[in-house]
């Protein structure tokens, strides 16, 4: 029996890397609290990124829940359901109410013709989606926005790297929030931050991070604790210095499946976006049973019984959760909840062999007609 081959596999550096990334910590002692390593990957996280700035976090979604925080938000906010419960339950917890938009079945990124349809007089802001890596419209969110005096924080845990037009994708919006988890592009272990231009914002964030604390004796703001230890910080050092090269394993990956699955009759694979340099965070695929000759839920149970592990990202949809008690009626996004039923993203991570990958292709394929 082959060893499983889970949805993904975190990128690692060697012991010996990360050890010397941590030698001085046993110096300063210095385990957390904005430390040197801390300092360090926010600078390199800039220049890598192509931002003006970060913010560092635990994880992505504290960067979430602490921007839209930090902006003072009340009243609606426009997001999409297919996501992570991360993008909904940062605005449910900050006292906000989502208004579902439904998405764009090519790419899976929120469908900006619905946006303006449903802006009232209390939408404050927008909270897209770049999923899988993919990018949503950033220039029409940007058209609308600045239209209706709307804040925009786009949820950018999937688009570590991602740029568009040769500009970094955390530069679009008010706020851009990264995740850093164990199973992203890019990880710190668990991690996150937070891109931003707006200095007076910054600072708020950093406060709400740092409970509120404005200096020794002064705390004038009611913050929690997000903020990103060392250790994680070192791994984020290490892995920093790997990523282009995980990326481009990434890609191969991609490629093997491509060659294998585009173009078959009910499959729908990823785009490929005109301007943008992807990031290969996920391989999802859609599959029209009828056309295909099997359904997602077939091919998930088939690949399960070979020890492969994909995984129904994202399904069920947020507006069905039952945590919102029947709230949102998933019906007013149907292209999300069909894609939702039939999308099964495939193993994706640096370290997957070129024949693993090929093996787990041609089991796709021998579900079909
Ligand atoms: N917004 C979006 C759009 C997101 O996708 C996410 C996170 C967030 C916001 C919030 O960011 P964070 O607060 O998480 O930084 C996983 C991740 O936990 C989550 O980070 C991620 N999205 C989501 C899409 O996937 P699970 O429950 O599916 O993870 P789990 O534990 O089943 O792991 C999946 C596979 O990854 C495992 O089968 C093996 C591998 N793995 C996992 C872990 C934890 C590793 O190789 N190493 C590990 O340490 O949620």
């Amino acid at each position: 029996m082959n060893k499983p081959i889970l949805v993904t596999r975190s990128s690692m550096p060697s012991l010996e890397e990360y050890i010397e990334e941590i030698r001085d910590i046993w110096e300063s002692h210095q385990l957390t609290n904005m430390g040197e390593k801390h300092q360090k990957l926010q600078k390199e996280l800039c220049s890598y990124l192509d931002v003006d700035q970060i913010e560092l976090f635990t994880n992505g979604h504290m960067a979430l829940e602490l921007s839209m925080q930090a902006m003072h938000l009340q009243g609606e906010v426009i997001t999409t359901p297919f996501t992570f419960a991360s993008t909904t339950h940062a605005i449910v917890r900050n006292g906000l109410e989502p208004v579902f938009c439904d998405i764009n079945p090519e790419d899976f990124t929120i469908d900006v013709s619905k946006i303006e349809d449903l802006i009232t007089d209390r939408t404050c802001a927008i909270a897209p989606v770049h999923v899988y890596g993919n990018i949503c419209d950033v220039e029409e969110i940007e058209r609308i926005a600045g239209k209706y005096g709307l804040k925009v924080i786009y949820d950018a845990a999937h688009t570590f790297g991602v740029t568009y037009k040769g500009r970094g994708i955390g530069s679009f919006g008010d706020a851009s929030c990264f995740s850093f988890h164990a199973t992203k592009v890019f990880n710190s272990i668990e991690g996150g931050a937070v891109s931003y231009t707006d200095a007076d914002f910054g600072l708020e964030l950093y406060r709400l991070k740092n409970f509120g604390i404005r200096g020794p004796e002064v705390v004038d703001g009611i913050g929690a604790n997000a903020k990103m230890n060392e250790f994680c910080a070192a791994m984020g050092l290490c892995n920093l210095k790997h990523v282009d090269k995980e990326i481009e394993k990434r890609a191969a990956v991609a490629g093997i499946y491509r060659k294998l699955l585009e173009g078959v009759d009910g499959l729908t694979l990823n785009p490929e976006q005109d301007g943008v340099k992807p990031n290969y965070a996920y391989f999802p695929v859609v599959f029209d049973e009828k056309r295909f000759g099997a359904s997602r839920n077939e091919v998930f149970a088939r690949l399960a019984d070979e020890g492969i592990f994909a995984r129904k990202y994202f399904y069920p949809l947020t507006n069905s959760f039952s945590c919102f008690h029947g709230k949102y009626d998933v019906n007013e996004t149907p292209k999300a909840l069909y894609v939702s039923k039939r999308v099964l993203t495939l193993p994706m991570y640096a370290e997957l062999a070129p024949e693993e990958a090929e093996r787990i292709g041609r089991i796709v394929l021998a579900c079909g007609k």
